[in-house]
């Protein structure tokens, strides 16, 4: 059996052989890691945050749908990935944390950076595992690698320092490579079958869970056999052809208004790969989950929504589509389908008319950004998105749209901020050939800031389009609608529109000035992005130009969780 000396260099073998290319971390302070990382010929990527780094490996592993690691210290290293955790979770994705950790023989002893860093991960991954012994290593890697890619979600091993120097044993077996069933039986008998031949009026919810599981565009043969709408879940953005005919933009607090009547008119919504969180499912009818059935199909019984009644399926959401597409039936040619039809180009000349109203007005919209990056960077762009007040304009179809050659990562429901911002970086990795846009707020950008030399450090294209809006503008919204003022208290400051990055050797930066030069602004900032610079796009904006309107605009603003 061949005997591999350090606990890192035997983790760096296992990566290797696992597949893995890229690290993204903040090694503790022994460098055997990163030697070690390096000598495998895995590439590190050094971050100076943890945050950042598991945010960075989230975004690859979303991006990829394989396996995305990050590597840090301990003690407060591990607090400080927790956020990233949080988001990986949510976002069912695999990613693999590796700790350092506390040796055994100074366990208890007061020992620098101690920490029990098993509980403290605990609710955040799919499992986790502390190295103790040599011989379990390679093992519990491997099961860590098999638990990521099959649990939808992050795993965690911690490799204690009493191992750096240890005599560890490898495998004399190969990785086993997963085998997954490649079909399911559906029978005429499956209530979930049955619900959706019944259905006249069917809407088809596509989850983050079918995100890489509509590569031979599934979806949109069984929406167009079954004649049904279909809108997605923001982290289920970019799975399906947002030009499709039958494509209605997002569901929730997303739904574009002209949709609302098909939401009103459904018999039968199905949902595929989505735990119908709030944001998914704000505003639905009362009628949906009650009257209307609401056909789940995910592969973890944790993820049904129980809220909903309606069929439940507990299966890969791509091996049921597939076997619901070969049953006879499915009405395609309804007048459903044709009122479907007709929303959706409802919302493509509805788009048209509200860009020719903006672009008459003096003033520079974010709506008009959008459409320029649409018109500027190739379709096959990925967009990075963030959840500020703002930026929330990239989630509404069709102005901004996700065609059939186009990406999208979003966050997940807990929406942490400067999550896109981070994953950005992760994304182009994943993806290197394809144009990267990040379209951020702000505040999301300031919060990633600590990490933009790792950026720079990359020499990959970024385009970072950074709307200053002088801070946290959806906190000013809150406030602003109040009706009991608080003097002395802001969260945007009115300068701090027009700053920019810290000019950093090799940043490059564009600031768009108005809208005379904004096609020039963009096409300046995309050529120096293909070029192969990391660019910040500075994007001058007004708060009144949100969304949802809010007080600052004098709009409706849905509070989501209150409800309405
Ligand atoms: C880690 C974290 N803290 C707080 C929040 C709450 N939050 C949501 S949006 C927002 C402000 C975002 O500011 P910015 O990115 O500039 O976008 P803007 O709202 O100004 O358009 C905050 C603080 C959050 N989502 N994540
Ligand atoms: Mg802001």
């Amino acid at each position: 059996m061949t005997i591999v000396t350090g606990s890192w260099r035997a983790t760096a073998t296992v990566l290797r052989d696992a597949g893995v290319r890229t690290v993204f971390g903040l090694p503790g302070d022994d460098m055997d890691a990163l030697e070690a990382i390096a000598d495998a010929g895995i590439r590190f990527v050094l971050c100076r945050d943890q945050r950042n780094a598991v945010f960075m490996a989230t975004g690859y592993a979303m991006q990829s749908g394989d396996l995305g690691v990050a590597l840090i210290g301990k003690g407060p290293a591990v607090t400080n990935a927790l956020t990233g955790l949080l988001e990986a979770s949510c976002s069912a994705v695999p990613v693999l944390l590796l700790s350092a950790g506390t040796a055994v023989e100074r366990r208890g002893s007061g020992a620098f950076q101690e920490l029990d860093q098993l509980s403290v991960v605990a609710p955040l991954v799919k499992w986790a595992a502390r190295v103790d012994h040599p011989d379990r290593l390679v093992p519990l890697l491997r099961r860590a690698d098999l638990v990521a890619r099959t649990n939808h979600g992050p795993v965690y091993v911690e490799l204690p320092d009493h191992l750096l120097k240890a005599e560890i044993p490898m495998s004399r077996t190969a990785a086993a490579k997963l085998e997954t069933p490649a079909g399911v039986t559906v029978t005429a008998e499956s209530p979930a079958l049955r619900a959706l031949l019944a259905a006249k009026r069917p809407i088809l919810l596509v989850g983050g869970g079918m995100r890489h599981r509509n590569r031979d565009r599934l979806v949109e043969r069984f929406a167009k056999k079954y004649g049904a709408a279909v809108v997605c879940t923001a982290t289920g953005r970019g799975t399906v052809d947002e030009s499709s005919p039958l494509f209605c933009g997002l569901a929730g607090l997303y739904t574009p208004d002209a949709v609302a009547k098909l939401w009103a008119e459904t018999d039968c919504v199905v949902t595929l790969g989505s735990r119908l969180e709030e944001t998914a499912t704000f505003q639905w009818p009362e009628s949906v989950g009650v009257d209307v059935p609401v056909v789940q199909v995910n592969v973890d019984a944790a993820h049904f929504a129980t809220d909903f009644g309606g069929p439940k399926m507990l299966a890969d959401a791509r091996v049921v589509l597939r076997s619901w597409l070969g049953f006879p039936g499915g009405r395609g040619d309804t007048e459903w389908a044709a009122t479907v039809h007709a929303v959706h180009a409802e919302l493509l000349a509805g788009r048209d008319e509200e860009l020719r109203g903006l672009r008459a007005s003096p003033d520079l919209h974010i709506a008009e950004v959008l459409a320029a990056l649409d018109e500027i960077v190739p379709a096959n762009r990925i967009l990075v998105q963030e959840n500020g007040l703002q930026d929330m304009w990239s989630y509404r179809f069709p102005l901004y749209s996700c065609g059939a050659e186009g990406g999208s990562v979003v966050p997940s429901e807990q929406t942490s901020l400067g999550f896109g911002a981070a994953a950005a970086v992760g994304v182009k990795q994943a993806a290197p050939d394809r144009p990267v846009v990040a379209f951020v707020g702000d505040g999301a950008f300031g919060l990633f800031s600590v990490d933009l030399p790792t950026a720079l450090t990359q020499d990959a294209g970024i385009m970072y389009v950074v709307l200053r809006n002088g801070g946290y503008g959806w906190l000013q919204a809150q406030l602003d609608q109040r009706d009991k003022t608080l003097p002395g208290y802001a969260f945007v400051d009115p300068a701090a529109v027009s700053w920019e990055a810290p000019a950093l050797p090799g940043l490059r930066q564009v600031t768009a000035g108005d809208k005379a030069t904004l096609v020039s602004d963009v096409t300046e900032a995309w050529k120096l992005t293909e070029a192969g610079h990391v660019v910040v796009l500075n994007v001058p904006a007004r708060l009144a130009d949100a969304m949802f309107g809010g007080a600052a605009a004098g709009g409706d603003f849905p509070v989501v969780g209150q409800g309405d």
